[in-house]
């Protein structure tokens, strides 16, 4: 793993931009803007924004990627207001109304309460400042409101994404809207900046598909494989995972009296009768001569569910029996840690890069609005910076991606082998010389093409390549 998140060179030298641009600009809108972005690229850490359609699972994946029980995930609650999680040397929430004078609220017992001091609708965001290392050390997290509608995200989460520096997007189960909340998604990421390169899918609460009885695994496999080739110019993969059995492993969650009882229940009933006991909380409750009381059994099957009671029973069945035994191998069941991945790999790591592209963005639309005559200049001047910057090969292929997610998201088709050659320039995993005199060629014939939007990608394409040929022949 990178050491801080952020801090590299590229964001060092779209500072020292933001530096010289704000000696330039006179006082007003374009100078305010500058100054934000330079005020985004001091913060230590990388934004990692977690979105998607209601109910899809996204609290839980916050508490899953803090490592603490933080955000409110009760069937009842739901995330209504865009929270932030930020670092902080004691624990407090600050509450910044649309109206008036942000003001703080202690934390409650599970995290957030429930009364922020005012209504939902008249509050703009919550920070939620906690001691936390994962927080210190590796990312922020914004955890944003469901999409109620498939038609599109509500303007303060819309806000909260253009803000981010990555996105983490959690899909329902497939038959609960998965078209429409894909083309929402498509819709959401036009002009956000998000792109391929740092923008990850997950397909969420994978226990409950099919008869939610048997092994999950190999048709959230197959569903995600099939997500992932259909957004595979919008997302740079599609993670299965079952949010609440992670969870339901953090310190607050399985505690050793969880795993008494778990070995009781395992104790009692033969495997073969399990399917009847423990397929529903109802049929849990019903077991007659059950070694474990009816509280105990509620709180088993709200920790773990279906699933996860079954998996516990299986692990206990060969062997697994301490509480931080089941934690762990519970955990690895979750397949969460196919997110940390790469959220580790992609985005941590990559966070220089993601931070610094996010930025010449946010500087790229300053002066795109009306300017006076002083700031013309200084807009000028910003330009000829910023494509300075943007001749980094990591800037190329961060701008090259956004490009490619933009035009996918506003629904221009892309040729079929253009997007190949764009998609096999954006594998930075991928070996051997990819800048070859062929695909020069090739992208040089994409730009003849009649669309605009094709001839953008494929001078980008082209011109990431000519670069790379160049610097490879000089090596
Ligand atoms: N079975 C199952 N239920 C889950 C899983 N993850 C979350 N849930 C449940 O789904 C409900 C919603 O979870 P949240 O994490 O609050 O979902 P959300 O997307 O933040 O919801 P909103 O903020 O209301 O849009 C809660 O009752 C969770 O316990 C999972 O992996 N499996
Ligand atoms: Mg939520």
């Amino acid at each position: 793993m990178g050491a801080a998140a952020g801090g590299g060179p590229l964001c060092a030298a779209v500072a020292r931009l933001c530096e010289e641009a704000e000696g330039r600009f006179p006082d007003g809108p374009a100078r305010t803007a500058v100054r934000e972005v330079a005020a985004r690229l001091s913060e230590p850490t990388l934004r990692v924004a977690v979105g998607g359609r209601l109910n899809a699972g996204k609290s839980t994946l916050v508490n899953v990627l803090l490592g603490r029980r933080l955000a409110a995930t009760d069937a009842t609650e739901c995330t209504r207001v865009v929270t932030w999680f930020r670092h902080g040397d004691r624990d407090r929430i600050e509450v910044t109304p649309r109206d008036g004078r942000p003001y703080e609220i202690p934390m409650g017992p599970g995290g957030i309460p429930a009364d922020l001091g005012l209504p939902h609708g008249q509050i703009s965001s919550v920070t939620v400042h906690a001691r936390n290392d994962v927080l210190r050390g590796r990312h922020t997290v914004v955890d944003t409101p469901g999409l109620d509608s498939p038609t599109g995200l509500d303007g303060d989460s819309l806000v909260a994404l253009r803000q981010a520096d990555a996105l983490v997007y959690v899909m329902p189960l497939p038959g609960k809207g998965d078209e429409e909340a894909l083309a929402a998604f498509r819709a959401a990421l036009s002009g956000s900046g998000l792109s391929i390169v740092n923008a990850v899918g997950v397909l969420s609460r994978i226990d409950e598909l099919g008869t939610g009885k048997g092994d999950p695994w190999p048709e959230a496999t197959r569903i995600a494989a099939g997500y992932e080739a259909r957004l595979r110019a919008l997302l740079s993969g599609v993670v299965p995972v079952v949010g609440m059995l992670a969870q339901a492993t953090l310190a607050d969650g399985l505690t050793d009296q969880d795993a008494r009882w778990l070995r009781d229940l395992a104790g009692a009933a033969p495997a073969v009768e399990r399917k009847y006991l423990i397929s529903s909380l109802d049929d849990l409750l019903a077991w007659r001569d059950c070694p474990v009381s009816p509280e105990g059994r509620r709180r088993l099957w709200r920790l773990l569910g279906g699933y996860g009671l079954r998996e516990s029973l299986a692990l206990i069945d060969t062997g697994t029996a301490g509480r931080a035994e089941l934690a762990a191998a519970l955990w690895r069941r979750s397949g969460v840690e196919g997110l940390f991945d790469v959220v580790r790999q992609r985005f941590v790591d990559g966070a220089d890069g993601l931070r610094a592209s996010a930025a010449v963005a946010a500087l790229d639309r300053i002066g795109w609005g009306a300017v006076s005559p002083a700031e013309r200049m200084a807009v000028a001047t910003l330009r000829a910076g910023l494509s300075r910057v943007r001749a980094e090969p990591a800037m190329r292929r961060a701008e090259l991606a956004a490009t490619l997610s933009s035009v996918v998201a506003a629904g221009a088709a892309v040729p079929a082998e253009l997007e190949g050659d764009v998609l096999v320039l954006l594998d930075d995993t991928g070996k051997g010389d990819v800048a070859t005199p062929a695909r020069i060629a090739r992208l040089k014939r994409a730009e003849a093409s009649f669309s605009r939007s094709t001839v953008r990608l494929a001078r980008l394409a082209r011109e990431m390549c000519e670069a790379e040929l160049y610097r490879s022949r000089r090596s």
